[in-house]
């Protein structure tokens, strides 16, 4: 994992945060983000169904996505660890729902619980197998009490795709709180990235569930690491200790 750079670093053209009163306000954001994540984190368990899953008094966020798309990878570098969650490039490894536990060791009540969802459309498993794991990401996406926030991850050099359009109205209906993230903007140019961020931002303005943030993230450069780990800090409602 490179050196991380702040989303302005390469593109200029992206605000800071829409959800934040004023640069201040965005500065304390980071701070906290920085503060959490360099908090301890450990997996708690793996869900193949919704009868087990983990209870906890924390906020909860998932990372939700077509195979491939690189959720697993942005767990692990927003923790800073490169396997905590199993990442590959074979469509369908991640085959669980992932729960892990990050915040401070000494206070159970604080910190974030954030979910490492298996990915929808296409992967390199048998087809029941992989038609069972849809339906547990589905049921959970919509029917999780402590979910605050589904992290929506887009590949940046494909685009929003028909599934994730689908997942989108399936939140937008739910009333469940979503933000757009586009992965492995390294592989883009600036101005690929930039012309791939305006057309999602602007489909994404029209949903009534997703923040109005979208992110442009790479895994592999740590780009736009630190804004998102400021918006999830946001989000659990931290104080930097
Ligand atoms: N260049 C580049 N490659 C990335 C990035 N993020 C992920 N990848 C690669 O994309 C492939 C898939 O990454 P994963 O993190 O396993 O993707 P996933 O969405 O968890 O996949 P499933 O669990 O199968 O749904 C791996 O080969 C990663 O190394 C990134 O930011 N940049
Ligand atoms: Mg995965």
């Amino acid at each position: 994992m490179g050196e991380e750079a702040t989303a302005s670093s390469l593109d200029e053209a992206l605000p800071a945060s829409a959800a934040f009163a004023d640069a201040g306000a965005w500065a304390q954001a980071l701070e906290q983000g920085r503060w959490l994540f360099a908090q301890p984190c450990t997996f708690v368990m793996g869900c193949v169904g919704m009868d087990r899953l983990p209870q906890h008094p924390l906020v909860e966020v998932a990372f939700a996505g077509r195979s491939n798309v690189g959720k697993s990878s942005l767990v692990n570098a927003l923790t800073g660890r490169k396997t905590l969650a199993r990442a590959s490039n074979t469509p369908g490894r991640t085959q669980e729902l992932n729960f892990f536990r990050l915040g401070p060791q000494a206070d159970e009540t604080a910190g974030l619980m954030m979910v490492d969802l298996p990915g929808y459309g296409f992967a390199r498993a048998p087809r029941d197998q992989v038609a069972r794991w849809n339906r547990l990401v589905m049921a959970y996406l919509q029917g999780r009490s402590p979910l605050r926030r589904v992290c929506l991850l887009i590949d940046s050099r494909h685009g929003l795709k028909a599934n994730d359009r689908e997942v989108m109205t399936m939140l937008d209906t739910a009333a469940v709180n979503y933000q757009v993230i586009l992965t492995k903007a390294d592989k883009l140019g600036p101005t690929q990235a930039r012309a791939t961020h305006a057309a999602v931002a602007a489909e994404v303005s029209r949903r009534v569930a997703a923040h109005p943030d979208v992110l442009l993230t790479s895994a592999d450069k740590g780009l736009g690491v630190p804004e998102l780990r400021a918006q999830l800090a946001a989000l659990a409602g931290l104080r930097v200790a």
